[in-house]
């Protein structure tokens, strides 16, 4: 046996108990994961989670030989060099994701529960490993994580009515709503707070009517959308369009689900939405015509960006190439019958609002 076995194991040994560090992507599917072990599996843990994008999480864990970290939802390769670290030290660690893995380490301490197949999310994984016992909460991370047939599949196997299921379908959205935000500032509420308030509640409806945190998170989702709807700039173009957000953390949050609603509005158009960033450029998440997944990731790449094909994005796209990427844009998306025909028009100042939805009044 090593002598820095010996160590470690002294270390441990001298501590007073061993801890557990609960580690999770802030999004629904990260929050509703945790929650449904938790209910289960009750432990005093330390939380580790951030925004959405934050990602590179188990780096920031410190823990030591005996001490156990459960991973719930973020990429075992993007984390890879802190995970071989923690099970070199002889931390027990518990891994639970969807995301593109690559190769798994070997190691006994590893307890991996991977499974990237499209139709999953973590929150189904956790299920699965509890055997349902915590299901109406798989269903809420199911529909955060975009998966509403899977998540109405689960909902209506376990028997929820359809008026209990669009209740779950409007919490998983506005719990991923939450982690949206180029910075912690724009966030409405840190996810590690906003799982505090979630592990409270053994029952998602009554979080859903009773608790006032998420009366506040749901109102702000619904403001930043009106808003978007309402203040923005548009470039029609024949493949699609081109929307342009005010500078504002409502806009930073509201950037990704204009687009998915866009997106599920036409399908048949593509549909980029910028906002602007601190670098005098902007910021920019695009999406591929419903109808025909493709490109989103591909035209991305051009500028640095990167994603899937039926959804990418770009972090800085300096103001002097918005021209270009417009260019790109039309290219990309073009009608495969037709040839490409860039027709720009000039961005107006202001747009008539796309659709009515009342102003939000603070209360
Ligand atoms: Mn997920």
């Amino acid at each position: 046996m090593g002598s820095a076995f010996f160590v470690s194991s002294a270390i441990a040994a001298m501590r007073s108990a061993i801890r557990q560090f609960d580690v999770f992507n802030g999004d629904a599917d990260g929050i509703c994961a945790l929650h449904q072990l938790r209910l289960e599996h009750p432990v005093q843990a330390t939380l580790i989670t951030g925004r959405k994008r934050e990602i590179a999480l188990l780096e920031r864990v410190q823990a030591y030989a005996g001490d156990r970290v459960t991973v719930l939802d973020i990429s075992l390769d993007r984390n890879r060099v802190a995970l071989d670290d923690l099970l070199r030290k002889g931390v027990i660690v518990d891994y639970f994701d969807h995301h593109q893995a690559g190769r798994l380490p070997v190691h006994p301490g590893l307890h991996a529960l991977i499974d990237t197949t499209p139709d999953v999310c973590t929150g189904l994984l956790v299920d699965r490993f509890l055997c349902g016992r915590q299901r109406p909460w798989a269903v809420v991370a199911a529909f955060g994580d975009n998966l509403g047939d899977q998540a109405r599949a689960l909902g209506d196997a376990a028997g929820i009515d359809t008026a209990r299921l669009a209740v779950l379908q409007e919490l998983g959205e506005c719990l991923n709503y939450n982690a949206y935000g180029d910075s912690d500032e724009d966030l409405i509420i840190h996810p590690r707070l906003l799982y505090e308030y979630v592990s409270r509640y053994r029952d998602p409806w009554k979080f859903f009517s009773c608790e006032p945190v998420f009366a506040r998170l749901r109102a702000a989702r619904r403001h930043d959308l009106a808003s978007a709807n309402q203040n923005q700039e548009c470039i029609e173009l024949p493949a699609g369009e081109i929307v342009l957000l005010p500078d504002s953390a409502a806009s930073r949050r509201a950037r990704g689900a204009l687009a998915n609603q866009l997106a599920t509005t036409f399908p048949d158009k593509a549909h980029a939405v910028l906002t602007p960033d601190r670098q005098d450029g902007y910021t920019v998440s695009v999406r591929a015509p419903k109808n025909r997944l493709h490109a989103a990731d591909t035209l991305c790449a051009l500028f640095g960006g990167s994603g899937r094909p039926a959804a990418a994005g770009i972090d800085h796209l300096p103001r002097i190439r918005v021209t270009a990427f417009t260019e790109a844009f039309a290219a990309a998306f073009q009608n495969r019958q037709g040839g490409i025909s860039v027709a720009v028009k000039a961005v107006p100042r202001s747009l008539p609002a796309r659709n009515t939805v009342q102003p939000f009044k603070p209360s």
